[in-house]
């Protein structure tokens, strides 16, 4: 018999990552989407199997992570062996503007999870991994930050997920549930959703060197991260369920980096050099050299090709991330295999692969979904 999972949030990166892996190791994956009005499930499109097909491996249910009923049912219906919950609204400055949804589901939605495998009696049987996160060190309180540094959240966001967090602690000292917080630290990947930072520079230059966009505009360029890959986080979401003892752990490379150098390093994949000047909203990069017309052939030297857009400061800032993740390397032997110069050249590999595309549909008079503005 293989071993089943439930994974809320599973058309999401994470999510994505986290099926394909498992489904390697032979589990029998079930995960919870959302209806919507179109299709959402582009990043798991590829793992999908005809429900009329016998033996299925890979099953997908209409759920909410506001719907304890529905939470319940799923629950009752599948009896996992392990629960990864990934589901939340994830972005830190929607969460300013969404405060209220953003706890229901990022708060409560871990709430209404715990409390139906408590309720249906699998406290014995189903391990659960919440997603936690590095926003709940926010205005640091130590450097770097590890396991028993003091939390200090900074959004809406980042307080729901001090409650989900301890929540998950609760659970696990009140009911003898095996539960456990892995806190992740910034992790990206081509399926990055387009409005976080990383996948928003990437997929911008590539626009920009095939002359569908003039100018990234961003917020802090000064803020700075511990990015890491997707990947290799999904990895050690699943070994955190698999010891004898649940154990909460801090993932994250031990490296920083801010994002103006996030935005070099991506245009260095480009062959573009940029030249940061000015200072606070009046910062822009020029570009001071193309290295290959036949990737960037809309660019030229001189041409202002970022700038500071004031509207993607965020009410609070979090300045500054960098964790130790020797806890986990010790623990649990992880240490993550990609490096960021590699996840760069892959996010920037496959965004100038689609806005080449867009190019050739654009040269031949076909409208694009491109450069979207939408706030973030
Ligand atoms: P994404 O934003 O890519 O995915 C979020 C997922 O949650 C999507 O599948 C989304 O569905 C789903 N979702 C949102 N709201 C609801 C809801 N009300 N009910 C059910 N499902 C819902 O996030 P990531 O994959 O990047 O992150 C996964 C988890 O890890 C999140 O909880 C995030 O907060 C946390 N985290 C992420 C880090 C990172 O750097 N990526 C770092 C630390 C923590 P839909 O596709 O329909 O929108
Ligand atoms: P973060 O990721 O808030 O750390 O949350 P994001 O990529 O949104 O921001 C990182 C930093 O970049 C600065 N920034 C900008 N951010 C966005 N999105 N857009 C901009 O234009 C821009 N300009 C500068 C931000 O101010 C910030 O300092 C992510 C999410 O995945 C969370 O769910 C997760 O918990 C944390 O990472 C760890």
């Amino acid at each position: 018999m293989s071993k089943k999972a439930l994974i809320t949030g599973i058309t999401g990166q994470d999510g994505s990552y986290l099926a394909e892996f498992l489904l390697e190791k032979g589990y029998e994956v079930h995960g919870i989407k959302r209806r919507a009005s179109l299709f959402n499930t582009q990043r798991v499109d590829h793992l999908y199997e005809d429900p009329h097909t016998p033996e299925q491996q890979f099953i997908l249910h209409y759920g909410d992570l506001a719907d304890s009923s529905n939470l319940t049912r799923i629950l009752a219906e599948v009896e996992p062996d392990e629960v990864y919950n990934l589901a939340a609204q994830s972005h830190v400055a929607v969460s300013f503007e969404a405060p209220e949804y953003t706890a229901d589901v990022d708060a409560l939605g871990t709430l209404r999870l715990l409390e139906a495998i408590r309720f249906l009696g699998l406290t014995d049987k189903t391990r659960f991994y919440q997603a936690s996160t590095s926003e709940l060190f926010g205005k640091v309180q130590e450097t770097p930050q590890r396991e028993t540094t003091p939390f200090y959240p900074r959004s809406p966001y980042a307080v729901a997920k001090l409650y989900a967090y301890w929540i998950t602690v609760n659970y696990r000292e009140a009911y003898g549930l095996y539960a456990c917080n892995g806190i992740l630290f910034n992790h990206e990947s081509p399926r990055r959703g387009e409005t976080f930072v990383t996948r928003k520079i990437t997929r911008a230059l590539a626009n920009i060197a095939q002359g569908l966009e003039h100018c990234l505009y961003l917020g802090n360029m000064d803020a700075l991260r511990d990015w890491g890959h997707a990947k290799d986080y999904v990895r050690m979401q699943w070994l955190m369920l698999q010891q004898e003892q649940p154990e909460d752990f801090v993932i994250a490379t031990g490296a920083q980096y801010s994002v103006r150098q996030f935005v070099q390093l991506s245009a260095a994949e480009l062959g573009i050099s940029l030249e940061f000047h000015g200072e606070g909203v009046a910062e822009q990069a020029t570009v001071t050299a193309v290295a290959d017309p036949e990737v960037a052939p809309a660019v030229n030297v001189g041409d202002v090709i970022v700038c500071v857009d004031p509207r993607y400061f965020r009410p609070a800032e979090v300045e500054t991330l960098l964790g130790d993740p020797s806890h986990a390397r010790e623990r649990l032997g992880w240490v993550p295999e990609i490096s960021i110069q590699q996840m760069v050249a892959e996010m920037v590999a496959e965004d100038l692969q689609s806005a080449r595309r867009y190019a050739l549909l654009k040269a031949h008079g076909h409208a694009i979904p491109i450069a979207r503005e939408d706030g973030r």
